[in-house]
C-alpha cells in the first residue's frame, strides 16, 4: 500500500496521527523514509561546508507571493528574493524606493499569490539572464534580474482575471504568456455591470503576449488575443519545428459560472488551444487589431537610481480569432486538462487531463496536416476544432490518478506527476511505455528537470513540488512546511535522495547550472554610479535639510556608525525622510536603518553603494533612538543615534551632528 493512501484511508477511518506514528508493521510513513533514501542518497546530496551546489533552483513561493532560491542538490535555501508581495527581510515595500513596485491601478497591492517560474532562453537553452514569475490575484508579471537577484520589473496585464498560464516563454524570450484563469466580463463600467448568469453572452478571456526587449528584458504587452469565455490553466511554447506556436490549457468549456467542481466536469473532453503567434504578428502588422482602452502599471527599477518607478500604460491592441483565420485551433483533450506540455524535440505536446485515465500525446506534425486538410470535428465560437484522432499521436494507458505535468529527460523520456495517486511516473515519449514509477510524499503538484521544458535538457535531477508533509518532518503546529523532493534520474531507475522544506507552497520551479548564473553576481553598487538624487557619496556631504514641513535627512552608514548620529530641531507633524547611503564597496556588508515607532514602514536594508529612504512620521515628542540592524561589525552595536522631536511650532532649529560635521548648535 502506498503510503499517501494509506494515510488518507486510516485518516477517513478516524485514526488520529498517533495512531499513524505508532502502526508497528511494514508499511508506515517512516518506514518508506527508510526505504527511499539510503546513504548512498545522503553522500549524492551532500555538498561540504565551502563548497557551493551545482545548480540554482528558483522556486515559486505561492502564497507568498516571492520567489525563493535554494542549491541542488543540498537543498540548502539560499535566499528569498521579492517580487509581488513586502517582504520585512529587504525592505520591500517598505522603502520609499521600493513602493512604486508594488503599484497596480488598484493602488499598492502587499501581497499576491506567485505560481509559476521561467528562466529566460536562447536558442531554446537557458542563458542565465532573467526568471520571470506571475502574480495570479492582480494579474501581474515580474523579471527578476539575475545579476542582483532582484526584481528588476513588474507589468500589470490589463483585460485579465487571474494570471495563471503565465509566463511560459518561446524558445529565444521573444513573448512570454499571460492567460487569464478566470473568464470575466470585457470593458468598463457599465459595459461590465451584467448578470453572472449572463456568462455564456458576456464572459471572454483574453491571452496576453509580453514582448521581451533582447537587450535589457523590458517586458510590454504587445497584444492580447480575446478567446471564448473559459478558464485557461497552463501554457507551453513550440519549439524547433513548432516554434511560432504556443499551446494553452483549457478547462469550462462548458462556460459553467457556478458549483464549477460539478459543471464544468460534464463534458468528457475540453481543449488545449493552439495559437499561431506567428500569424498573429502578421495580423498586427496588417493593422487587425484593435487598440482597447485599457490601463495597466508598468513598474521599473533602475539599478543606477536604486528606485523604482511606476508609470501607467493606457491601452493594448487585441486580436480576434473569430474574424482573423488561422490564428488559434482546439485541440480536444480529455477530462479538464491541466498541464500542457512541449517535448525538447518540439514534435509532441502533452496534455494532463485531472480528471482523465489516459495521457494523450498529440503531433505537431499531425496538426498541421489536420489544419492543411482542413476537416475539421467542428467550431467552438466560431474557432476550428481539430479531431482528436488525427491529432494524436498516442495514449499512454494506466499511467495514474490525476496526472498534472509533464518534464523531459535528454533521453526522450517524458516524466509526469500524479497528484491523486502521489507519484512521479516515467514513460518513453515515442513508445508510450510505461518504465517506471516512484512515490512522492505527498500530494505533487509540479515537478521539474533542469533545462526539462527547454530543446536541451540538463537531466541528472528531478525535483517535485508537494502540496503536503503530513509525518516528513517536525510538526509545526496546524501548518507544516512544504516540500520539495530531489530525485537521481541518471540511471533507468528513479531514486529519491532529499526531502527540503520550502517556503510558502511551491508550484513550479526551475534550475539552472551555477555556471550559468554565478559568473555575473553582482558583489556591490559602485558608490560613483549612484544617480539616487538623495545620495550621500561621502560623510562630509552628511547633512539634514528643511523643506516645508519634511525634514530631509542625508545619512550615511559605514562600520561602524550612522552619520548624522545626532539629530534636533524635528517638530510634530513633520515628515522625516531618512535617505541613507551604504558607502561600503565591499560585497555582502549591507547595514540596516531602523528607528523606534516607524508605524507605516519600519525598517530598511541598504546594500553596499546603495541609497534607501525611510519615510517617519514622529507620533510623540521626545527623543527616539536610531540604529543598524544588520550586524556589521564588532562595533555594530554601537552603530546608533538619537533623533530629538519637539512641540508642533518649537523654535529648537534644525541640526546635526557626527563626526567632522558637528554644527554650531551643538557645541
Ligand atoms: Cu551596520
Amino acid at each position: 500500500m502506498k503510503p499517501s493512501k494509506m494515510l488518507l484511508s486510516l485518516a477517513g477511518a478516524g485514526a488520529t496521527v498517533a495512531t499513524l506514528l505508532y502502526v508497528p508493521q511494514g508499511c508506515t510513513p517512516h518506514k518508506s523514509v527508510a526505504a527511499g533514501a539510503d546513504a548512498q542518497a545522503a553522500e549524492k546530496v551532500y555538498v561540504a561546508p565551502g563548497k557551493h551546489d551545482e545548480l540554482y533552483n528558483f522556486v515559486s513561493g505561492g502564497f507568498s507571493g516571492q520567489m525563493s532560491v535554494y542549491g541542488i542538490p543540498s537543498g540548502r535555501l539560499l535566499k528569498v528574493i521579492p517580487v509581488f508581495s513586502v517582504n520585512p527581510e529587504s525592505g520591500w515595500g517598505y522603502s520609499e524606493e521600493t513602493k512604486p513596485m508594488l503599484t497596480t491601478t488598484h493602488g499598492f497591492v502587499p501581497w499576491d499569490d506567485s505560481h509559476h517560474v521561467q528562466l529566460s532562453q536562447t536558442e531554446g537553452a537557458q542563458d542565465g539572464r532573467w526568471a520571470f514569475i506571475n502574480g495570479n490575484n492582480t494579474p501581474r508579471v515580474a523579471r527578476i534580474d539575475l545579476k542582483t537577484f532582484r526584481t528588476a520589473e513588474i507589468l500589470e496585464i490589463p483585460n485579465s482575471a487571474g494570471n495563471h498560464s503565465s509566463p511560459y516563454l518561446t524558445e529565444n524570450t521573444e513573448y512570454l504568456v499571460a492567460g487569464t484563469r478566470f473568464s470575466v466580463p470585457m470593458g468598463e463600467g457599465q459595459e461590465v455591470d451584467v448578470p453572472i448568469s449572463s456568462y455564456k453572452k458576456n464572459f471572454k478571456g483574453t491571452l496576453s503576449f509580453i514582448k521581451v526587449r533582447p537587450e535589457d528584458g523590458r517586458m510590454n504587452v504587445a497584444f492580447q488575443i480575446l478567446t471564448p469565455g473559459v478558464n485557461f490553466d497552463l501554457s507551453r511554447a513550440g519549439k524547433r519545428d513548432s516554434h511560432g506556436w504556443f499551446f494553452f490549457s483549457c478547462y469550462n468549456t462548458e462556460q459553467a459560472f457556478n458549483l464549477l467542481e460539478v459543471n464544468a466536469s460534464q463534458k468528457d473532453k475540453d481543449f488545449i488551444l493552439a495559437v499561431n503567434w506567428k500569424k498573429a504578428e502578421e495580423y498586427l502588422k496588417a493593422g487587425k487589431g484593435k487598440r482597447l482602452k485599457s490601463p495597466h502599471a508598468h513598474n521599473v527599477w533602475d539599478e543606477k537610481t536604486h528606485s523604482g518607478t511606476s508609470t501607467i500604460e493606457e491601452d493594448v491592441v487585441q486580436l480576434d480569432p473569430r474574424e482573423l483565420p488561422g490564428l488559434c485551433y482546439f485541440i480536444p483533450c480529455p477530462k479538464s486538462p491541466h498541464g500542457t506540455d512541449v517535448d525538447p524535440s518540439g514534435e509532441y505536446i502533452i496534455g494532463s487531463g485531472k480528471l482523465a485515465a489516459v495521457i494523450p500525446v498529440f503531433s505537431f506534425r499531425k496538426m498541421l496536416a489536420a489544419i492543411e486538410k482542413k476537416d475539421y470535428e467542428g467550431e467552438y465560437d466560431k474557432i476550428p476544432v481539430l479531431k482528436y484522432e488525427d491529432v494524436l499521436h498516442g495514449e499512454v494507458q494506466k499511467p495514474g490518478l490525476g496526472p498534472l505535468h509533464t518534464e523531459f529527460d535528454a533521453d526522450g523520456n517524458a516524466y509526469t506527476s500524479f497528484f491523486v495517486s502521489s507519484e512521479i511516473v516515467k514513460w518513453n515519449i515515442k513508445s508510450l511505455k510505461v518504465l517506471d514509477r516512484v512515490p512522492t510524499y505527498y500530494s505533487i503538484g509540479h515537478l521539474s528537470i533542469p533545462g526539462g521544458d527547454t530543446r536541451k535538457p540538463y537531466g541528472k535531477y528531478m525535483i517535485a513540488y508537494n502540496k503536503i508533509t503530513k509525518d516528513r518532518y517536525l510538526p509545526t503546529g496546524p501548518e507544516l512546511a512544504q516540500s520539495a523532493q530531489l530525485y537521481d534520474i541518471s540511471g533507468p531507475k528513479m531514486k529519491l535522495l532529499l526531502d527540503f522544506p520550502t517556503i510558502g507552497e511551491p508550484h513550479y520551479a526551475q534550475s539552472i547550472p551555477a555556471t550559468l548564473v554565478e559568473p555575473n553576481s553582482v558583489k556591490a553598487f559602485k558608490l560613483e554610479e549612484n544617480k539616487h538624487p538623495y545620495a550621500t557619496k561621502g560623510e562630509k556631504e552628511a547633512r539634514v535639510e528643511r523643506k516645508g514641513n519634511q525634514v530631509h535627512v542625508y545619512m550615511t552608514a559605514i562600520r561602524s556608525h550612522l552619520n548624522p548620529d545626532i539629530i534636533e530641531g524635528v517638530r510634530l507633524g513633520d515628515e522625516v525622510y531618512f535617505h541613507v547611503t551604504n558607502l561600503e564597496q565591499d560585497w555582502d556588508v549591507p547595514h540596516g536603518f531602523a528607528i523606534k515607532g516607524a508605524a507605516e514602514n519600519a525598517e530598511l536594508l541598504i546594500m553596499p553603494g546603495e541609497t534607501q529612504t525611510l519615510k517617519w512620521k514622529p507620533k510623540k515628542v521626545g527623543v527616539s533612538p536610531f540604529y543598524c540592524t544588520d550586524f556589521c561589525s564588532a562595533l555594530h552595536q554601537e552603530m546608533q543615534g538619537y533623533i530629538r522631536v519637539s512641540p508642533a511650532g518649537s523654535t529648537v532649529p534644525v541640526a546635526f551632528s557626527g563626526g567632522q560635521t558637528q554644527p554650531a548648535a551643538l557645541q
